[in-house]
């Protein structure tokens, strides 16, 4: 899990180790909540606990725990994958009773670091599967959130249904008393709950997929079907799916980034989270069993997210594949890095102006300036204390092309328009995967969702493999032959002129 907590040196002795018992001693430059954690209990289990998790649904929380009755909605997080990485995260976790700093870097410099008490305790399944199943089986979880990736839903993008012949989902079928996997666990827990007579929940889905409230119902229906149709008939009554539209960068956390934090602090934190001063959160208000006081610290509850999303997800995740390789191969590491380059801003701003708003005018929510919005992304990304990594945004490409970038690529097919910069990011993922950029400099890119088909393709010598591989297969792009001409010229200028020139023709088209 790229978003999973990092390992930390043991070199924090100077600084404060951060529990329960050292609470009282925070340094003053550091905020700490002010309601009563022990009066805190159990209301939403989340599983996925990373970064982006801790970033911002459990930060809201954290707010909503500062208003008047709203104790019942302390977090439970559920770690549920094997394995010993797992293991000394729930360690780690728990050695600090689930606490953690929140350093929060605004674009213009400011810094805040604050304690995040919401997350109340921290569970890891493997160890202990029945502890799981009889807390989200108890009546007082009323939500269960997840982040589990893009990929995590198992629906297969062809069909668009759940896929049932995944290993571990026939094993949880076979098995349903010992689930492991997310859809295991927590169908078999909807079950202990219709046979206790308790009523259901809202599951929570905070991951950026489309309608991503949708996506979640039709994969545990389609599990539970699998497993009982009338259990899945009894969920599809008494559950609900908000969809939702998240937005926060929260990079990785590795040892340098920690010390930074850890000296800003005073604190040795095993498990820091940096983010941005940004933070938007767009939920359906559909929220079958209640919800804590959303509304009322800044989360916008509103009837229908879609157009939200769209927005969201072609402007600001897509123009972060557009930048991820296309700037790592220029030699750059970091995103505000690249962003400090003005082709790659002239290059970021013609594709979100004439790929994506141009032809997305008709579906813009109400009230949104795109322009703004625009400029915002930029300012966003050119936060230079964040330390946002290009890799961590390359990281999954074949999978984040389909959601964030197929649309866009596709609509610029039919509508015959300019084709430059799609050309650009196809041709620059190409050079990404032999891990090496321009400049003689080396990176790991991490593709683990390219199929066994894709690798033979890539491996075959083909002249257009890397268009047919599952990234881009969806738009037929190696059978287009304009396009087949504008990736050859990229290709070729990328080498010879060298990749800055390549951008700023992609730039100027
Ligand atoms: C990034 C996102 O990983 C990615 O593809 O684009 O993690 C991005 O930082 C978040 O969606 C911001 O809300």
């Amino acid at each position: 899990d790229f978003n999973c907590i990092a390992s930390m040196p043991a070199n924090h002795k100077a600084l404060l180790r951060l529990s329960n018992e050292t609470l009282d001693h925070i340094p003053a430059n550091v905020q700490c909540f002010t309601y009563d954690r022990e009066k805190v209990t159990p209301g939403i289990v989340h599983i996925g606990v990373g970064n982006f998790s801790r970033a911002h649904l459990a930060m809201y929380v954290e707010q909503c725990l500062h208003l008047p009755a709203q104790e019942e909605w302390g977090i439970v997080g559920i770690g549920i994958r094997q394995g010993h990485a797992s293991v000394r995260k729930a360690e780690k976790v728990q050695s600090q009773n689930g606490l953690y700093t929140l350093t929060e870097y605004s674009p213009n410099g400011g810094v805040s670091t604050r304690i995040v008490g919401s997350m109340i305790r921290y569970l890891h399944a493997p160890s202990d599967p029945q502890a799981a199943l009889d807390l989200i089986a108890s009546p007082a979880i009323r939500i269960i959130s997840l982040t589990i990736t893009e990929r995590g839903y198992n629906i297969d993008e062809k069909t668009k249904e759940f896929v049932l012949t995944n290993n571990d989902v026939q094993r949880d079928l076979a098995n349903p008393d010992t689930p492991r996997s997310v859809f295991g666990l927590i169908v078999q827990a909807l079950y202990l709950r219709r046979s206790k007579g308790l009523r259901g929940l809202t599951i929570l889905s905070c991951d950026n997929l489309k309608s991503n409230g949708d996506v979640t119902r039709k994969a545990f229906l389609g599990f539970a079907h699998a497993r009982e149709p009338e259990l899945a008939m009894w969920i599809a009554q008494n559950v609900s799916f908000p969809n939702s539209m998240v937005d926060r960068i929260a990079p990785l956390v590795g040892d340098s980034e920690a010390a930074k934090v850890d000296s800003h602090s005073g604190i040795a934190d095993e498990t820091p989270v940096i983010t941005e001063s940004f933070s938007q959160w767009v939920v359906e208000d559909k929220f079958i069993a209640g919800r804590p006081k959303f509304d009322q610290v800044g989360v916008e509850l509103q009837t229908d997210v879609a157009k939200f999303e769209v927005i969201k997800q072609r402007l600001l995740n897509g123009s972060h594949k557009m930048l991820a390789y296309p700037a790592l191969i220029c030699g750059y590491r970091m995103v505000d890095e690249a962003l400090r380059d003005k082709i790659v801003v002239s290059y970021l701003t013609a594709f979100m102006k004439r790929d994506v708003i141009r032809f997305v005018g008709e579906i813009c929510p109400e009230g949104v300036d795109l322009d703004a919005y625009t400029a915002s992304i930029i300012e966003r990304f050119s936060n230079p204390a964040i330390g946002d990594q290009l890799i961590r945004i390359a990281f999954n490409g074949c999978v984040k092309f389909s959601i964030y970038l197929s649309n866009t690529f596709s609509t610029l097919l039919s509508k015959g328009a300019t084709l430059e910069r799609a050309a650009l990011l196809a041709a620059s993922f190409e050079k990404y995967l032999g891990g090496s950029d321009l400049k003689g400099g080396r990176f790991t890119p991490h593709e683990p969702h390219l199929t066994e088909e894709d690798k033979k393709l890539l491996a075959s010598g083909e002249p257009y493999a890397i268009l047919k591989t599952s990234a881009f297969a969806k738009l037929n792009l190696a059978e287009n032959e304009k396009f087949r001409q504008k990736f050859d010229e990229a290709r070729s200028r990328m080498t010879t002129e060298g990749p800055e020139a390549a951008l700023a023709f992609a730039a100027a088209a």
